[in-house]
């Protein structure tokens, strides 16, 4: 066992602070080794859909899904995000016409340049988003800029993208464990969904989450992923 010269949490810090012992059970390598694998495997089969059925989703597995993603780790633990969640079909449509109205831009009239368009070509992906208002439920994602002191002062949050981006990897990662499909989607520009979801300036959209079952017998682009030895390197 390591031994430190300079424990945490200090004698002082932790006379300040309450501390806990962390509750964990050590693994053996062949255990880590199974478990590794097999989660691989199952991330490994998880696909961005475009079509979802419209099977209805138990509230109850959105709530755990938002608790899970809402475990990960954060600047000094400040948790900067808001997740909206909309089962309601007047607001799903809402949200349908004003994206679609943004995306028609995007390609019908080029906001997206020909670099970007070429980058898309693959996916086939277009102004028409059907599956806001198919989808049980739309996600969406708030960052939160800033918060709020119980005094009613502005409280600053820090490192909130990163905060943010991890607890979208983990809801994600949360719903295709559970055995639903999701589909990060960022309709841009996506002011729009302030408005329309009622959040305050604090806060801005950062990603939209579609959710649901998969349309039986959807079609995904034939993607690989990159190898080991695109993507890390040892030292
Ligand atoms: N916001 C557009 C465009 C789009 C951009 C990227 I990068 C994608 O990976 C997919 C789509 C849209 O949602 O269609």
């Amino acid at each position: 066992m390591a031994t430190y010269e300079h424990p945490y949490p200090s004698p002082e810090l932790s006379a300040a602070h309450p501390f806990v012992v962390h509750a964990h059970e050590p693994v053996d390598d062949n255990t880590m080794r199974d478990r590794a694998l097999s989660f691989h495997a199952l991330m490994d089969g998880r696909r961005s859909v475009r079509m979802f059925d419209d099977r209805p989703v138990p509230r109850e597995l959105i709530e755990t899904a938002i608790c899970t993603a809402s475990t990960a780790p954060s600047g000094a633990h400040m948790q900067p995000w808001t997740f909206v969640a909309i089962s309601a079909p007047n607001v799903k449509q809402q949200i349908r016409e004003a994206a679609e109205e943004e995306e028609r831009t995007n390609y019908l009239d080029n906001r997206m340049n020909e670099e970007w368009q070429a980058a898309l070509a693959p996916l086939g992906t277009d102004h028409h988003k059907e599956f806001l208002e198919v989808a049980p439920w739309l996600v969406v994602l708030f960052e939160q800029r800033f918060g709020e002191n119980d005094d009613g002062s502005k409280k600053t949050h820090y490192y909130v993208k990163e905060s943010v981006g991890i607890a979208a990897g983990m809801f994600v990662t949360a719903l295709h464990q559970m055995g639903l499909a999701t589909l990060p989607h960022t309709p841009s520009p996506m002011r729009f969904l302030q408005r329309v979801l009622d959040r305050p300036e604090t806060e801005r959209p950062f990603v939209l989450f579609p959710v649901g079952h998969p349309l039986p017998g959807v079609q995904v682009p034939d993607l690989a992923r990159k190898p080991l030895d695109e993507v890390a390197v040892f030292l």
